[in-house]
């Protein structure tokens, strides 16, 4: 995996001040580093009186509405109007232009420049992210990422930036767990706090937000684990019918996963969260000692080393076999070694 070494700091902070008209967005479903780091440049950017929006494809999860994004945020799903020309357009956490159909095409379309700001590996077989773009896999999240930016651009911090940014770092390391050896994320957070935001409100929304309805449908979803590899494997299955009869967003399917890998003898995990029939959402998790990222390639989806996912279609028996099998020889074979 090779650190994508297009672009830089320094050229994408002078594209940004020598443009007016800025669009941010972020990947479909979007998630609170990708929805952080993109308001934390709005809140930013609108200081520095640039003509900013934020326009994303689909509308924000619940969990996020403490960051107010409906009053900043424009869904093209609902609102397909954008601007006749844009001087330059953000997206922030995926460096892959399929995660923003069917907005991507008709943003192309009408900016002068366009850059991904990310810490996902660029996929080898995937679309390629525009030249100029920033692209930093040792980043633990994209929150990082957008306060270089702030910073290089001399942007003074606020409670409203300090909130998103604060947002994104904590949502991405999963409070402070997965910092990729860096203490960056902590040296941010500490700088932040001093700007009169409430940690442990954001902490609660982000983490602390389960409804006594999820907790039946987790309490289903746990009890229907498949284990594999003397319990170092687990795979689960979901309806989306059962997330609807539980009046919950698919976004909480992604807790179940995540839930799964605080198993203490589990090395990977699956999830096959089955959207409509045949087509189905694949989430992967590894601790480290296997990939998974290429394996969600190989399915055409992305992600990072040990947390990725892919949307499929087709027969569910024949993919759970295809992925299964791939982890439990992964597995076996490191397991042997040790
Ligand atoms: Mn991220």
């Amino acid at each position: 995996m090779v650190r994508h070494k297009d672009g830089n700091l320094d050229s994408l902070a002078e594209r940004i001040q020598n443009a007016n008209v800025i669009v941010l967005s972020t990947h479909r479903h979007c998630d609170g580093d990708g929805l952080g780091a993109e308001l934390s440049l709005y809140h930013g950017l609108k200081k520095i009186g640039k003509k900013v929006s934020c326009i994303n494809v689909d509308s924000t999860p619940k969990k996020y509405h403490y960051l107010d994004p409906d009053s900043y945020i424009q869904y093209y799903e609902n609102d397909p109007s954008l601007p006749e020309k844009i001087d330059l357009t953000l997206i922030f956490d995926t460096n892959d232009e399929r995660q923003l159909e069917p907005l991507y095409p008709e943003l192309k379309k009408r900016s002068q420049h366009l850059a991904f700001v990310d810490h996902h590996p660029v996929l080898t077989k995937g679309p390629q992210p525009p030249h100029g773009s920033l692209i930093d896999i040792t980043a633990a999240s994209t929150g990082e990422l957008a306060f270089r930016i702030l910073k290089k651009l001399d942007i003074p911090l606020d409670r409203q930036i300090a909130r998103a940014v604060y947002t994104s770092i904590t949502f991405d390391t999963q409070l402070y767990r997965f910092i990729r050896n860096s203490p960056q994320s902590h040296l941010i957070a500490a700088e932040l706090l001093a700007h009169d935001i409430d940690p442990e409100e954001i902490h609660r929304a982000l983490f602390g937000n389960q409804t006594v309805q999820k907790m039946a449908f987790l309490a289903k979803a746990l009890g229907q684990i498949e284990y594999h590899c003397d319990g170092k494997l687990a795979v689960l299955k979901l309806k989306d019918s059962d997330l609807f009869h539980y009046n919950l967003d698919p976004d909480d399917s992604r807790d179940v996963i995540d839930m799964v890998m605080n198993i203490e003898t589990l090395e990977a995990a699956v999830l096959f969260r089955e959207d409509s029939e045949d087509e189905y959402k694949v989430s992967l998790r590894s601790k480290g000692l296997i990939e998974v990222l290429d394996v969600a390639e190989s399915l055409g989806g992305g992600g990072h080393l040990y947390a990725s996912g892919a949307f499929i279609k087709g027969d569910y028996g024949k993919f759970k076999k295809q992925v299964v099998d791939i982890l439990r020889t992964r597995l076996c074979q490191e397991l042997e070694e040790e």
